[in-house]
Parts: C-alpha cells; sequence; structure tokens
C-alpha cells in the first residue's frame, strides 16, 4: 500500500545541522490553513515575509514563506516552503508544531512521488531528481539533467506512441483480415526498431558515470603503488620505502582531475608466499576493492616483472572485477633500464611504460584516464539497473518483433510481441505501474524531495 496522499505532509528539505538556512516544506489541502496560523497572517501567492510562532504564541523565527499554488507547484498541490534560519532545534519544534495542526511526516521522495501522480513529471524523470541529488561526479549531471528536463522520455513517448499504432494495424488485422495492410505493418516495425535501437545504442549504464568512481592501484610489494598514489593525489598520504610491505591497509583519498571526483585507492601489495597474518587481511581488503573499482592500474617494475606471472594476476583481476572494467598495466621504474616512455594497447589492457619517481609517462596516463570520460557522446543517456533491465528486455522484445515478421508473418506472434514491448516501454515511464513498484523506487530518495 502506498501512503494516502490526502494527507498534507511536510519535512526538512535542507540537510540536518546548522546552517544559513533551513526549508521547510509542506504540500497538500491545508497548506494554506496551517502557514496562516503559524505565522498568524494571510499568505498570498509568491513571497511572504513572516514570523512563525508556536503554541501560545511564543514567537521563535523570522523568515519568508513562499505559496506555490496548486497546480502550479512542484507536487502539483498547494504547496509551501518556509526559508528559516538553519538551526535543527527550531526545525524540528516547527515541523512538530505543523502536525499538531494537521499536517503529517513525509515519507522519502513523497514529495517528488505527488509530483509524479499528479501527471508534472513522469518515472523517467522522477529518478533522475534522485540522480542528480546523489550524483558523485560532476561530468555526470549534464546528462541527468537531460533527462530531468525529459528529453529521454520524449524519446521513449515516441516510440510507445508508435507502437500503439502497430497494436492498432495489427489488431485490426486479425479481426478483419480484409484490413491486413502488410506494407504498413512492414514500415511501422521498421521504424519502430530502428527508433528503439538508435536510443539502445545511447544509453551508459555505467557506474563510471553514475557513482563513487574508483580507482585502484594494485600490484606486487615495492613495484612504486605509494609512489604513484602520492604523485596523483600531489601530497604524501601514503608511506614509501624500499622495504617491501611497507603498505599494510589500503588508504583512499579524494582525487580531482579536470573536471572529474574520483576515488582514488593505494593498496598493500601482493607477495608470493604470504605468511603474514596481517599482510593476509590486507589483501582480503584489496580483493574487496578490486571487486568495486571502475579503474585498476595495476603497477609492475619493469625490473623484476616475469609476464607469466603478470598474465595470472590481470586474468585472476578481471574475474573479480565488474565487467565493464578499464584495466592498465603500468610499467614502473623505466628510469633504471634507461627506456623512453610509451604506450601499448595488448588485447583489453593498456601497457604504459613511465617511471613514478622521475615523473616521466604520468601525462600519458591522465590523458587516458580522461579519455574514458570525452569519449562518451553528448547524446548520451545515462540509465539505472532498472531501465537497463527493461531495455534488455525491449532489445530481446524488438529482435523477435522482426524476426517474427520477417520469417513467415504470424499475427498472433506479432500481436504478443508488441503487447510485450508496450508493456515495459510503460514501465520505463511509470506508466500503470504497481504501487508497491513505486514505493521501492522513492523509498531510496531523501526525505524532503
Ligand atoms: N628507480 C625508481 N624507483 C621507484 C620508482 N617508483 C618508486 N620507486 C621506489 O620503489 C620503492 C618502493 O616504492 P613504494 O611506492 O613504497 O612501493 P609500493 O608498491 O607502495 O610498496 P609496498 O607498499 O611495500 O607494497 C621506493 O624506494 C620508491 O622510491 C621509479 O619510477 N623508479
Ligand atoms: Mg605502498
Amino acid at each position: 500500500m502506498l501512503y494516502d496522499i490526502a494527507d498534507t505532509i511536510v519535512a526538512i528539505s535542507t540537510p540536518r545541522g546548522s546552517g544559513a538556512i533551513g526549508i521547510i516544506r509542506l504540500s497538500g489541502d491545508k497548506v494554506l490553513l496551517i502557514s496562516s496560523m503559524l505565522s498568524k497572517k494571510k499568505i498570498k501567492i509568491g513571497i511572504n515575509y513572516c514570523s512563525i510562532f508556536i503554541k501560545n504564541d511564543i514567537h521563535i523565527d523570522d523568515g519568508i514563506c513562499i505559496f506555490f499554488k496548486k497546480p502550479r507547484s512542484y507536487t502539483g498541490e498547494d504547496l509551501i516552503e518556509f526559508h528559516l534560519h538553519g538551526n535543527d532545534l527550531n526545525l524540528d519544534t516547527i515541523v512538530n508544531e505543523i502536525i499538531r495542526l494537521g499536517a503529517r511526516f513525509a515519507e522519502c521522495g513523497e514529495f517528488t512521488l505527488r509530483s509524479f501522480l499528479n501527471n508534472k513529471i513522469d518515472l523517467l524523470q522522477a529518478e533522475s531528481v534522485n540522480a542528480l541529488i546523489n550524483s558523485k561526479n560532476f561530468y555526470t549531471n549534464k546528462f541527468i539533467l537531460k533527462s530531468l528536463r525529459g528529453y529521454f522520455s520524449e524519446e521513449i513517448k515516441n516510440i510507445l506512441n508508435d507502437s500503439f499504432s502497430l497494436q492498432k494495424n495489427i489488431e485490426a488485422s486479425i479481426e478483419f483480415l480484409e484490413n491486413l495492410d502488410l506494407k504498413k505493418i512492414e514500415i511501422l516495425i521498421i521504424k519502430i526498431y530502428k527508433k528503439f535501437f538508435d536510443i539502445y545504442n545511447k544509453i551508459i549504464i555505467n557506474d563510471i558515470l553514475y557513482d563513487d568512481f574508483k580507482i585502484v592501484i594494485l600490484g606486487n610489494v615495492n613495484v612504486g603503488k605509494s609512489s604513484l598514489f602520492n604523485l596523483l593525489l600531489s601530497k604524501n598520504r601514503s608511506i614509501v620505502s624500499d622495504i617491501p610491505g611497507t603498505t599494510r591497509d589500503y588508504i583512499d583519498s579524494e582525487f580531482f582531475f579536470k573536471d572529474f571526483k574520483f576515488t582514488l585507492i593505494d593498496t598493500a601489495g601482493f607477495n608470493n608466499n604470504v605468511n603474514d597474518k596481517i599482510e593476509r587481511i590486507g589483501i582480503k581488503n584489496t580483493i574487496k576493492q578490486i571487486r568495486n573499482a571502475s579503474i585498476i592500474l595495476y603497477v609492475t617494475d619493469i625490473t623484476k616483472e616475469s609476464s607469466e606471472n603478470n598474465f595470472r594476476i590481470l586474468k585472476l583481476i578481471k574475474k573479480i572485477s565488474k565487467s565493464n572494467i578499464k584495466l592498465f598495466n603500468l610499467k614502473n621504474k623505466i628510469d633504471l633500464i634507461n627506456i623512453e616512455k610509451c604506450i601499448t594497447e595488448k588485447k583489453d589492457i593498456t601497457e604504459i611504460y613511465l617511471s613514478v619517481k622521475n615523473k616521466i609517462g604520468i601525462d600519458l596516463l591522465l590523458d587516458e584516464i580522461y579519455k574514458i570520460f570525452s569519449e562518451i557522446k553528448e547524446d548520451a543517456y545515462i540509465i539505472n539497473k532498472r531501465h537497463y533491465d527493461i531495455f534488455n528486455k525491449l532489445k530481446a522484445n524488438f529482435e523477435l518483433l522482426k524476426n517474427n515478421y520477417s520469417d513467415n508473418i504470424n499475427l498472433d506472434l506479432l500481436a504478443e510481441d508488441i503487447k510485450y514491448i508496450i508493456s515495459d516501454l510503460s514501465k520505463l515511464l511509470g506508466i500503470n505501474t504497481n504501487r508497491d513498484i513505486l514505493k521501492d523506487i522513492f523509498s531510496s530518495f531523501c526525505i524532503g524531495k
């Protein structure tokens, strides 16, 4: 069951703690009445200066109150925002007073849910609101904003409308064979198939863009991992020494590069004969880091490495890391054998010959990392796991639709295929979505959004 959307709801919409401004948001039929009681004045549409009074006329704050009259508000209902001083104690007290006056606490994401239920936005847009709030990467935001503004939804709606036309044509042909217009059905199938794959080729499900983007530095003891970590961060964060096994635990730090924010992680080196208990724990932690990594920098010492060992370890890393991992083999310490910096591609591994100590070849590495992002086309759409699963089902059904048409036209099969396609396109937009699924999606939002 979804919560009662007839209630008037209230929440603090700014983060907890002390702040210059704290915003309390109210939505529903009673907002005007409650706000007038709270401020002892008549609230007009737009900005109102107001004082806030609680029980027995205690004057506790001054601020502004903005009234958005339905349907021209975020939720599509009457909505009021109080912009007050950002003191948790005051804000909590005022929220309790608002509840005493007839509102209830908003559930997570309930303001956005109401916006969705009142057809202000569709589900793809609602999910983009949450993605934008939680985005960990500046570069991601312009892609998310595009979905939030409805461009992605427009493309999906367009295919959905064509799918309805196709469905109508197929059903009319099944019912009255004299209506059978194979040419028209074929044109429509080709049209929606192409439109779908145009979009499918633009979608990216990628933690590179969505999540905290983790770059993990791995390798045997003493190869120069901590030296690289410090060099990239431009500070001596990790201890460097010529004693093998200097780094025992992993160390992480924020790493800013151009428009991107990463988490850079230095790890304990592997050792072929792990006999120390702490070292074993270090390696266990390293394996955890490999699983969460988006880029792995596997560092080797060019004077000591064996290609057999490298091959074995790289294979192992690939096995336990994410499928879309970007893997580098950094062949360090070229200064010791006097060779030039260079870069080569070997299957899906990029090899870079460099010297961390002498700062040679680091530019090659940074250029490669930058490329991973800059290669993403401007017209890409970033999607989440829910969308990705639906897109893959759609892909299979579009293939079936096309095959069922070209093999030997069976109208009943085509009708079945298009029914699934319409159902999945609708799921993307949140049309006729089961309330439990909605609750599940919106429960990951924060309170007050
Ligand atoms: N000649 C040379 N020495 C380097 C280079 N990079 C690092 N070193 C040296 O290699 C030694 C080990 O460096 P670290 O950065 O501590 O290596 P590590 O991989 O973190 O080692 P552990 O934490 O023990 O696993 C230090 O003496 C570094 O100065 C390089 O490019 N050339
Ligand atoms: Mg180290």
